[in-house]
């Protein structure tokens, strides 16, 4: 069996002597990588001026770990630009968000040629290539185009919107056209892959068949949803360590008895923040009763702050926080408190350990880990309720959450409420459920329900002619700036008809 080779935007190396960090991809991939080696490649996190073009190697527990350096321009283009103020608002559904640059988009396609061209230096021609998130959505293509024949998977994280969403996106028929390049999609949820075979049918013609396929040019593309999970025992242990000590007594005995609601995320103006805030304003407000009899606490890591669109959200929190305690608190009690950064991963299952209510509620997400983190850490003796934005993907999975629409305020506080006075036998009955679930459906079994259908695969062609379009339109928009985007993809997409005629034609014969 090849080696596992991972890429993925970000690559932590742990310390020498650690294995890897807690939690995340490290954690799903262990199995994997210990069964065969691995590979695991992206940015090392470095952005300077004018970085050595070298790739930086590392060992770690039988993993090597390969980095390199960001440019700034790099940065501003591919990251901060259209990664992050173009894709990320468009998968989450936020077009009034969508800050498109056509620079920035080239350089999303330059940076993934670059990571293309010097992973094909380090790849063996048995290894598997499985591509992490939105960052990285050309890469399949341009490996395709300096000629690897390897089996390449791409997950999504994030959620997929339908093309009436996607569309929205300059250039979104040549980013879905970059699909094409991978042996298998993956993506979170059913929800996301209605989306996805939604783009694919009306962004490049082809429709999903049955069993989850597309057929493009003698290629078979699989598409399918692997919901990512968390390494459920192992941080149910975790939480009930951290519950006994000093971080979470602290927070205990500050509480004086009074219930605890917790909420924890990145400051992303996706994780429906300031909503929530004016959800829990509207428990205090409808619900007099509950005023200096719950608390609510809200830990927030800071997160992506060049980005333009995040610069007034953390303002805008602390602005709510501050209207809430100046309008309820009291001496002795403060409604919101609010923690503006990460705290440690065992700290933070304590936290939740400690909660009766966990308020997960995004206006859009991939999954949501913390959701299941939440159920995961509970007391099965005494379990907490969990309040699940319909809009997370978990919540396909969680029906025995309390479901709410983030948008309505009223609708979340008295869903709180129910929470609060949820009797013992309901909530058992609804954290059992759920811990059987996430029991069955854990990181680990994740990252290999992907690659079983991923290396079940027969080899991919090699250099695919539609991946090679993809790389000629980028390289042609890199050219030629006066070449506007529309008119490239009208381009392509005549010759994308050309194509399907030709198909049909030779179907029909
Ligand atoms: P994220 O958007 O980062 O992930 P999420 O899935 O909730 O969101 O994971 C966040 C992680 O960070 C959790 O493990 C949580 O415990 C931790 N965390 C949150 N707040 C913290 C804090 N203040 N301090 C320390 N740790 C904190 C993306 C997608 C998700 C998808 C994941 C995995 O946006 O939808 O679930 O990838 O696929």
């Amino acid at each position: 069996m090849g080696r596992l080779v991972i890429v993925s935007n970000r690559v932590a190396v742990p310390r020498r002597g650690e294995a890897a960090a807690a939690g995340g991809l490290a954690v799903a991939l262990k199995d994997a990588f210990s069964n065969r080696g691995g590979l695991w490649f992206g940015w090392s996190g470095n952005v300077s001026a004018d970085p050595p073009d070298v790739v930086r190697h590392a060992r770690r527990a039988g993993v090597d770990y390969a980095v390199i350096d960001l440019s700034q321009d790099a940065y501003d283009g591919f990251y901060a630009g259209y990664a992050n103020s173009a894709l990320w608002p468009m998968f989450h559904f936020r077009l009034g968000l969508l800050d498109y640059d056509c620079d920035e988009a080239d350089c999303y396609r330059a940076v993934n040629r670059r990571y293309a061209q010097k992973l094909m230096g380090m790849l063996r021609p048995d290894d598997t290539v499985w591509v992490h998130d939105y960052q990285m959505i050309p890469l399949g293509a341009e490996l395709r185009a300096l000629g690897s024949r390897h089996r390449i998977g791409y997950f999504h994280h994030i959620p997929f919107p339908p093309w009436a969403v996607f569309s929205a996106m300059p250039g979104a028929e040549d980013l879905i056209r970059d699909l094409l390049a991978y042996d298998l999609v993956g993506v979170q949820t059913h929800r996301d892959l209605a989306g996805l075979a939604d783009c694919m049918a009306q962004g490049t013609g082809m429709k999903m068949r049955a069993g989850g396929e597309v057929r493009f040019r003698g290629r078979r593309i699989r598409l399918r949803a692997f919901p990512i999970g968390i390494a459920t025992d192992e941080f149910a242990e975790v939480a009930a360590r951290s519950a006994g000590g000093p971080e979470a007594q602290r927070l205990v005995a500050s509480l004086a008895g009074r219930a605890l609601i917790i909420g924890a995320e990145r400051l992303d103006y996706t994780k429906g923040l300031p909503e929530r805030l004016k959800a829990f304003g509207a428990l205090l407000n409808r619900f007099p009763e509950y005023r200096s009899k719950v608390t609510y606490l809200q830990v927030a890591a800071r997160s992506r702050e060049d980005v333009e669109s995040y610069k007034g959200l953390k303002r805008e929190i602390e602005h709510l926080a501050g209207c809430i305690n100046g309008e309820h608190a009291d001496a002795d009690w403060t409604p919101v408190r609010y923690v503006g950064r990460a705290v440690p991963r065992d700290t933070l299952a304590g936290y939740y350990r400690a909660a009766q209510v966990g308020l997960v509620t995004p206006l859009r997400d991939g999954m949501n880990l913390v959701a299941k983190e939440y159920v995961a850490a509970q007391d099965p003796q005494n379990p907490g309720v969990l309040v699940l934005s319909r809009f997370a993907g978990a919540s396909e999975e969680m029906p025995e959450a309390l479901t709410v629409n983030p948008l309505d305020a009223v609708g979340m506080a008295e869903a709180m409420k129910a929470a609060l006075e949820m009797p013992l036998g309901e909530r058992q009955d609804r954290h059992g459920a759920m811990l059987r679930r996430l029991r069955e459906n854990t990181v680990g079994g994740w990252a290999k329900a992907f690659l079983d259908v991923l290396e079940g695969h027969e080899p991919a062609e090699a250099p695919s002619r539609a991946a090679a379009l993809a790389v000629f339109q980028a390289r042609l928009m890199a050219r030629n700036a006066s070449t506007s985007s529309a008119n490239v993809s009208e381009e392509m997409l005549g010759i994308q008809v050309a194509d399907l005629s030709t198909a049909r034609a030779s179907r029909a014969r």
